[in-house]
């Protein structure tokens, strides 16, 4: 261990430490701004340099590590100048439309600006450097980017896409994509995940609200909305209140008062995608198909799959999302029971998934002319037109969800999960294999945030190994696993954001990138605490899909089914 002395507080750490740890563990706030735990740490905006007694000059707190007594001060006059001389400079080269960004008051740069006394600008930089690339989903605004490479580590390191980078020098210096073209015109997997690293708004996501109220104020339509799993753990929140904690009442009462006509679930599809997926496995598996069979709901994945993994696109299951499932439904069966035409209902989904604007607007992802999904909003999307209606959402009342889209199991909840969909899959094939209504359905070896997770679960006599994968980088080193021999399976999720959905691109932004390791883990155990809470925990004995099948889709996998719920994928 090492002595070690900060702002005049003695403190004990492990060799290695750096000194920003070190200021942690005594509750001392070292301000950062380039800095993400694991994912960047280059030590190069400087926002966080500190004095070393003894030493020279100023150093950053981020990448110096402590040695056998160090006294460091943190807040010295010349730490307090130097460090609101750096965030004047970088001040000088940003756009400064606060008022009318998209994350102001979410906005690292400004919490930093107003913490640390900026009361004028003295320089006048660059701030024009380029056109804001509108491509596709993820908007990106190159005039509010600071150059801290969150975004570029996150895209490269965490989910193996490389698909933008520092270029050119000095004042020219820009983050941009090759050729400087849009993002939807290359390799981008609209995961969002670069969205969630920016400090500021540099990143956002294309903001689709606006055709959601003009459909509501349309008399002619009937719209209802879909909420993900995801969506209820972590809305609450945009509203103040605990990561995990779970608000689909007060969410319900809400979408109901923004005027949507039905309130619907996609837990509920989520269920549908078992019973179609497990009943496809099931198949492979028996029938001598392709194996091992990969999931097919997270659209990130479902590019990045498309983009780099060819040989394995006749693993994917040729299952639709539910996302997706949802809105063929919703325009198939659900305009018939309730008598209105499918031509004027209009789908909204709510999703915690940047990706999911992308898979709505792809062109397979309709049924005879007409698209399953007519418009995507994130979380926060939908937390802005809450409070644009001046709805008083922590004043709520808890509403309940329409039938006959609406009811879920606990195994259509806990989807949003990184492990949920195996979990989900699992509970339904060992009731189907072994004829039983089996009580044994924790399958916990594939809950949890390790990047890849591996079991072999024993059914019927059979041995089924499985894998999961959450986040891109971490399917390729798994894929790569597979394709060389190294590792077998018969299934394997893949979830395209560390964490699954509840840490999709579209969620609330964490404004402590120091704790997003803790409300992962929150919003997770959120959604399990839902499942355990579940009267039905296996998907199969979701009514309303049991319904569904014997009123209109006939059997898993039948000709409607098909028509309907499964997809294609391009090479
Ligand atoms: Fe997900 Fe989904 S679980 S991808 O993460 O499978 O976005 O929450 O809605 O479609 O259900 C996202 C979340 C969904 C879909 C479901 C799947
Ligand atoms: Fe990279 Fe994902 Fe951002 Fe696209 S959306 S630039 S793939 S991090």
């Amino acid at each position: 261990m090492i002595n070690v002395t900060i702002d005049g507080i003695a403190v004990e750490v492990e060799k290695n430490t750096t000194i920003l740890e070190a200021a942690k563990k005594l509750n001392i706030n070292i301000p950062t701004l380039c800095f993400m735990k694991g994912v960047n740490e280059p030590g190069s905006c400087r926002v966080c340099v500190v004095e070393v007694e003894g030493w020279r000059g100023l150093h950053p707190a981020c990448v110096t590590k402590v040695s056998e007594g160090l006294v460091v001060k943190t807040s010295t006059g010349t730490v307090r100048e130097a460090r609101k001389n750096i965030l004047e400079l970088i001040m000088s080269n940003h756009n400064r439309e606060c008022l009318s960004c998209s994350r102001n008051l979410r906005c690292e740069l400004q919490t930093l600006c107003n913490d640390n006394g900026i009361d004028r600008l003295p320089y006048n930089g660059k701030v024009e450097k380029g056109c804001i690339d509108t491509s596709g989903p993820i908007v990106r605004d190159p005039n509010k980017c600071v150059l801290c490479g969150r975004c570029v580590s996150v895209c490269s390191k965490i989910q193996d896409v490389g698909v933008i980078d520092y270029a050119y020098r000095g004042a020219h210096m820009t983050v941009t994509t090759a050729y400087e073209e849009g993002l939807a015109g290359h390799d981008c997997i609209n995961c969002g995940q670069c969205i969630k690293a920016c400090p500021v708004g540099a990143l956002s996501e294309r903001d689709d609200t606006a055709k959601v109220w003009k459909a509501l104020e349309n008399q002619d339509l009937h719209v209802v909305v879909q909420t993900a799993p995801a969506v209820r753990v972590a809305l609450g929140e945009e509203f103040g209140y605990a990561p995990g904690t779970n608000v689909e009442g007060k969410m319900v009462t809400a979408l109901r008062r923004l005027g949507f006509d039905r309130v619907f679930d996609t837990n509920f599809s989520a269920d549908l995608t078992i019973i179609e997926e497990g009943n496809e496995l099931l198949d492979r598996i028996k029938n001598g198909g392709k194996l091992p069979m990969i999931t097919s709901c997270s659209p990130g994945w479902i590019k990045f799959c498309e983009h780099n993994y060819h040989d394995f696109l006749e693993n994917l299951s040729t299952c639709k999302s539910p996302q997706q499932m949802f809105g063929a439904v919703a325009k198939s069966y659900y305009p018939i029971k309730a008598d209105v035409d499918p031509k004027n209902v209009f789908v909204v989904s709510v999703m915690p998934c940047t990706a999911k604007k992308y898979e709505a607007d792809r062109e397979e992802m309709q049924v005879d002319g007409l698209k399953d999904i007519d418009a995507v909003i994130t979380t926060r999307e939908l937390a802005r037109m809450i409070r644009q209606a001046g709805i008083k959402f922590n004043e709520l009342e808890d509403g309940k969800r329409d039938s006959i889209l609406g009811a879920y199991s606990g195994a259509g909840t806990i989807f949003g999960n990184t492990g949920g969909v195996m979990e989900a899959a699992l509970r339904t094939v060992a009731d189907k294999l072994t004829g039983k209504s089996l009580d044994a359905i924790d399958y916990t070896a594939v809950r949890g945030l390790a990047g890849i997770k591996e079991a072999t679960v024993s059914i019927a006599g059979m041995d089924i190994k499985v894998a999961v994968a959450n986040g891109t980088g971490n399917a390729s080193k798994l894929l790569d696993r597979v394709k060389s021999g190294e590792a077998g399976y018969h299934f394997i999720e893949v979830m395209g954001c560390e964490g699954g959905c509840i840490n999709g691109g579209g969620q609330p932004i964490i404004k402590d990138k120091n704790t997003t390791d803790e409300v992962k883990a929150a919003r997770i155990k959120g959604l399990y605490d839902i499942d355990k809470a579940c009267v039905t925990r296996k998907s199969h004995e979701n009514p309303e899909i049991q319904k569904l099948y014997a009123e209109y889709l006939g059997e898993a996998g039948d000709h409607l089914a098909h028509k309907l719920l499964h997809t294609h994928y391009i090479a």
